[in-house]
């Protein structure tokens, strides 16, 4: 296990849910990105998560990224849309498959293409099951993917024990950038029958959906469009991050 992955179990593990930001380069350029990640780290988000599903290339990751480092401390770890969003600059990258796609493309051919690149560039790489549910935004139609439908929990749960048991280290049910967020209760259902971390995201932007997500069992939380959207990113984050943190129950136990 490298140590990014290390930290991120430490951070749940005391915390039971974390915060992370999403940047997507194609919306924001590296002057924005660094001011979002430093108001980020200052209100407790623990790392900054960087890709999109369209228009990112890997001149403007490596600019951005620099910039980041700059500006805050935090590990930067890719989330990459497709292979051309590889940095050799990132602390790591999610490494992932999305499971519930019709293309084998997207479940193993940019990882063939892309695993002799995160080798070179020495990058750490973190196994990850991507699930896309509900309306599922465009990252469902680049990764020609039919969405789990959110009323069809026994299907979802399928799906995340097969990632569980194919010996992924993380799960994330995503919901869509700037979608319908994913119901509580679809956590919930989840995290009864996996024990590696989940984290969700897509459309998170409310401080109660934020804190019932938590309560629900998620490990982390991420949010991208919100950092695109507000003036006072700060503040902003500070309420999703309070939620959280303020949280009835928060994440569940995770296996090491
Ligand atoms: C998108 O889950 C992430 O891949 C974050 O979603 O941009 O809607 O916050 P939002």
């Amino acid at each position: 296990m490298g140590k990014v992955e290390e930290y991120l179990r430490e951070e749940i593990e005391r915390e039971g849910c974390i915060h992370l930001t999403l940047i997507d380069p194609d919306k924001l350029n590296a002057e924005s990105a660094a001011r979002v990640a430093k108001a980020a780290e200052r209100v407790g988000s623990k790392a900054i998560m960087v890709g999109g599903s369209l228009g990112v290339t890997e001149g403007m990751l490596d600019s951005l990224i620099l910039n980041l480092k700059d500006a805050c401390s935090l590990p930067v770890i890719l989330f990459p849309g497709d292979v051309s969003n590889i940095s050799r600059y990132a602390d790591a990258i999610w490494f992932l498959s999305v499971l519930n796609s019709s293309s084998t493309y997207h479940l193993i051919g940019a990882q063939v293409k892309g695993g002799i690149i995160v080798r070179k560039y020495g990058l750490e790489a973190i196994p990850l099951a991507y699930l896309i549910l509900g309306e599922g935004g465009i990252v469902s139609y680049v990764s020609q993917t039919r969405p789990l439908p959110f009323e069809k929990a026994e299907l979802i749960k399928a799906y995340a024990i097969a990632a569980e048991l194919l010996g992924f280290r993380f799960l994330y049910l995503e919901g869509g950038s700037g979608s319908k967020p994913i119901p509580a209760n679809v956590v919930s259902e989840v995290r009864k029958c996996i024990n590696i971390p989940i984290i969700v995201g897509g459309g998170i932007k409310e401080a109660q959906i934020a804190g019932s997500l938590a309560s629900a069992g998620a490990n982390v939380i991420v949010t991208g469009n919100l950092v695109e959207e507000v003036r006072d990113v700060e503040k902003a984050l500070k309420v999703i991050i309070n939620a959280i943190k303020g949280a009835r129950s928060k994440g569940g136990p995770i296996s090491r």
